[in-house]
């Protein structure tokens, strides 16, 4: 590239295009590229070598899909990743491409995180014997495939590792990630360059490149496609041209980004042109000086969220996933039920925590299993990050290998025992780090005594790597009962640590106020002192602590009412703070609890809202559309919009379908039910010949098909559900040999709705005389009319009587 001067230093080119070389260079159709590292070696190297002689100095061998959850050729994985790698060397530097598994982790999906790091991890070893340069990690839709991927290339070698993700058009991963808490996610990992590739054209990639330039301190890498690919008669074509590309991907420099090439659709050709490009590259892409304009900032994410923490700000870290003091939770814990801690986590989030803490701390119980489980479910239903709170290394270090994002760990203090073992393990696995100002000899009596802690902590965090940016400070509060200084000293601490030190700072608020009566007065006040003394995050109730300063309160903490007297004195009366009243189930019920149950992905709750509808008396099918139904129309409303993602979808279908389970077992099963379903008495089927239902190819919305076939058998028709994504070949088949009256088919998307049109033309096609009837969200009346259909059905009442009509 180019720096302001003219001069070109530091761009790197990487190469362009793979899949799309091999196809045009006669790869067959459905034919794995990666089973040519045996089968056509020269054809693979041609490729190669073409990229180098167009400028290419990094090349990816052609291991894109070569890890054992996706690659099921005839070749042993170690044979084809070393082949691909020597093809690849042809005079640049070679990387070990990774790309995703095809599956999605868990809990949005079914595949371990150990299993996913594992399959990388076995690349990365065989890569790294077989000679790569470097690691690269590519197309990741989701934060935590991809911090497996990362992890198993950082741990498994000593490789250089770079990593790209694919967004949407809308700046989103699959699973919802922004560019920034991508962002966040790749820096704390300590990856050695990021950015985008594959998914949009380079256009398209500008503004969140320009994103990212502001983010990122590592350089940019941007492996854009030839443009979105179009299908034109048949065949999938890419529109940008050389010339174009370069053009364009000139902009991307100019933005920041300094490590470019292509991705699908791209070709030597696209390369060539980017290197000979005559266009005016202006910017400065070396990541130090697009990052001189901005402070590093203490930042920690999830999945799809990024929390900055800024001084005075003092957001709040929800308290309440922490067994100390609380009984219920202990018990919650000891007998594993995760639907406690779900409801904590939902009732803070909802009181305003933006952080929650989760510490599993309970004599007797598998720390390590019990933290990394309760991190995953509590990840599962909030979006917010997680602060990891923790003393013990072995269950920090799972916890923090399979937490999604960067989290806040909690905590490392100024003794050594302490920061050998936090300070190692955050560095490998990323995250911002609680520094505690205490150490052998206890908690410090004055400020400065604790800044002389934190100092300390900073000074053997430097030689990990870490800077002030790392860390959050705490002041720490001892309680003011027990001495009268405790909160001026600890003010004082929170004031020098962020003006003195820069730093940022963390309050458990409600410690000062032990011993005390109206205790919520008194951490409100607290909490209202700190903040303005530079607290940036308190460890609170989120649904107690408020920014309110008593007056009387203040002269408690400032020490100027003697032995709290005045305070005693006029609290003393009162009743113990309604600490409990939040903690409180709500009130909410029927059809408002069920919606809100799946909307939150709340399992057990989705199912106990359920059950508690049918025990009042609500029908089965007031129980599906009153509450399943609505509830399940607004996440997707959500996701439509982009407020919610994949994740929440997965969770909201889930409980759903716990809550449906419910309403089939009891529901269906209950007479009472079956008379307000069938108001006219009439009679229950017995038919003579079944139905054959299922959800069509490529769609697995399973939960509507379900619904019908739950209503059809009520009604005593003999239904033979054959799933979801089910080809035409086995609809047309399995109806053939149970000689079905009907075939039922369901399709949710407009992608799907062709399987449907295909498995009726089957369907007509091998003779059979079975009515097809159809149904989903996005199938009409008119659609089911233009492919033949014999019926539609808008919902599955409606699919009950339409089956009366053929069979009763
Ligand atoms: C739950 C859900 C999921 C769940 C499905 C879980 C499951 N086991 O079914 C999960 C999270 C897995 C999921 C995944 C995806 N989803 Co989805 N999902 C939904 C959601 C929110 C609800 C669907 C639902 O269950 N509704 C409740 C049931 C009861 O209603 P229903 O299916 O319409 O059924 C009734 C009638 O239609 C009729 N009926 C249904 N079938 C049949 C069959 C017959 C024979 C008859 C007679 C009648 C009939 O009777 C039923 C009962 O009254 C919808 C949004 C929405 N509002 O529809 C999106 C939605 C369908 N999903 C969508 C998308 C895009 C996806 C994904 C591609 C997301 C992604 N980016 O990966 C994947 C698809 C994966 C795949 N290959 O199929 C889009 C589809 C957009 C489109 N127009 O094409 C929607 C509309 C969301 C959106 N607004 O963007 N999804």
């Amino acid at each position: 590239m180019r720096d302001k001067e003219g001069a070109v230093s530091e761009l790197k080119f990487l190469d362009g295009g793979f899949g799309t070389m091999v196809q045009a260079a006669g790869l067959p159709p459905g034919k794995d590229p990666t089973d040519w590292n045996i089968e056509n070696p020269d054809a693979v190297a041609a490729v190669h070598r073409a990229y180098v002689e167009a400028g290419s100095g990094i090349v990816l061998a052609n291991t894109f899909g070569a890890n054992r959850l996706k690659y099921h050729g005839p070749h042993p994985l170690d044979r084809l990743i070393s082949s691909a790698i020597s093809l690849a060397r042809c005079g640049a530097l070679v990387a070990l491409d990774i790309g995703p598994t095809g599956k999605l982790l868990k809990p949005a999906g079914d595949l371990d995180f150990d299993a996913a790091y594992e399959a990388f991890a076995e690349m990365v070893r065989i890569g790294a014997a077989a000679g790569a340069d470097l690691v690269f990690v590519e197309t990741m839709g989701d934060t935590r495939e991809l911090k497996a991927a990362v992890l198993a290339a950082k741990l498994n070698s000593n490789l250089p590792v770079f990593a790209t993700v694919a967004l949407d058009e809308s700046g989103k991963l699959l699973t919802g990630a922004s560019v920034e808490c991508v962002a966040t996610l790749l820096e704390s990992l300590g990856v050695d360059a990021y950015g985008f590739n594959c998914g949009l054209g380079p256009d398209k990639m500008l503004p969140f490149v320009e994103r990212l330039a502001k983010v990122s301190t590592k350089p940019i890498i941007v492996k854009p496609n030839a443009g979105m690919p179009k299908l034109v008669d048949g065949r999938t074509v890419f529109t940008v041209g050389s010339d174009e590309f370069a053009e364009t991907t000139a902009k991307l420099v100019d933005a920041g980004a300094s490590i470019v090439g292509g991705c699908c659709g791209t070709t030597p050709a696209h390369i060539a042109a980017v290197r000979d490009s005559r266009f005016a590259i202006r910017g400065s892409c070396s990541p130090a000086s697009r990052t001189t304009n901005h402070e590093p900032r203490t930042t920690v994410s999830s999945g799809t969220s990024v929390i900055e923490l800024s001084p005075h700000q003092g957001l709040v870290i929800g308290e309440r996933i922490n067994p100390t003091g609380k009984k219920l939770l202990k018990e919650a814990y000891l007998r594993g039920d995760t639907a406690y801690v779900l409801r904590e986590a939902v009732k803070q989030v909802d009181a305003g925590a933006e952080i929650l803490d989760v510490n599993c701390g309970v004599p007797g119980i598998d720390e390590a299993a019990t933290l990394e489980s309760t991190v995953e479910t509590v990840q599962s239903v909030v979006t917010c990050p997680v602060q990891i709170d923790t003393a013990d290394p072995g269950a920090l270090e799972r916890a923090l290998m399979r937490v999604n994002g960067k989290p806040l760990v909690n905590s490392v203090n100024g003794k050594r025992e302490s920061m050998d073992a936090v300070f190692p393990r955050v560095k490998r696995y990323g995250g911002a780090i609680v520094g505690l100002c205490l150490d052998e000899e206890g908690i410090p009596a004055t400020a400065e005594g604790r800044l002389a802690i934190a100092r300390r902590i900073l000074d053997e965090g430097a030689k990990y790597g870490f800077c002030k940016s790392d860390f959050v400070f705490d002041a720490l509060t001892l309680a003011v009962s027990a001495d009268a200084q405790a909160a001026v000293v600890t003010l004082e601490t929170v004031r020098r640590l962020t003006e003195e030190l820069g730093v940022n700072t963390v309050l458990g608020v409600s410690n000062v106020s032990f011993g005390l009566p109206n205790r919520p007065a008194l951490n409100n006040a607290m909490y209202a002192l700190a903040k303005r003394a530079g607290l940036s995050a308190a460890i609170a109730n989120p649904s107690l602590i408020r920014d309110e300063l008593d007056p009387a309160a203040e002269d408690v903490l400032l020490a100027r009412d003697r032995n709290c007297e005045r305070w005693i004195a006029k609290n003393a009366a009162q009743a113990p703070c309604a600490a409990s009243a939040a903690s409180a189930p709500s009130g909410a019920s029927g059809p408002e609890a069920l919606g809100a149950a799946i909307r939150r992905g709340l399992r057990d709750d989705a199912a106990a809202a359920a059950k508690a509808m049918l025990d009042s008396g609500a029908s089965a099918m007031d129980v599906i559309e009153k509450g399943i139904v609505p509830a399940l129309e607004l996440v997707g409303n959500a996701f439509e919009k982009g407020t919610a993602f994949l994740p929440q979808l997965l969770m909201a279908a889930d409980a759903a379908g716990d809550a449906f389970a419910v309403v089939r077992k009891l529901g269906f099963a209950n007479s009472r039910i079956k008379q307000s379903n069938n108001p006219n008495n009439q009679t229950i089927h017995k038919s003579s010949r079944p139905i054959v239902i299922a959800t069509v190819k490529g769609d697995i919305h399973d939960i509507g098909k379900n619904i019908v076939r739950a209503l059809l058998e009520n009604y005593g028709f003999d239904v033979i559900d054959l799933g979801r994504d089910v080809a035409p070949e086995t609809i047309v088949e399995r109806a053939r040999a149970s000689n079905a009256g009907m075939i039922g088919l369901s399709a949710l998307m407009t992608t799907t709705v062709g399987a449907m049109a295909e498995t009726i033309r089957q369907a007509k096609a091998a003779g059979l005389d079975a009515k097809t009837f159809v149904g989903g969200a996005v199938v009409t009346q008119e659609y089911a009319d233009s492919i033949g259909a014999d019926f539609y059905a808008k919902d599955a009442m409606q699919s009950v009587r339409i089956a009366e009509r053929v069979l009763g």
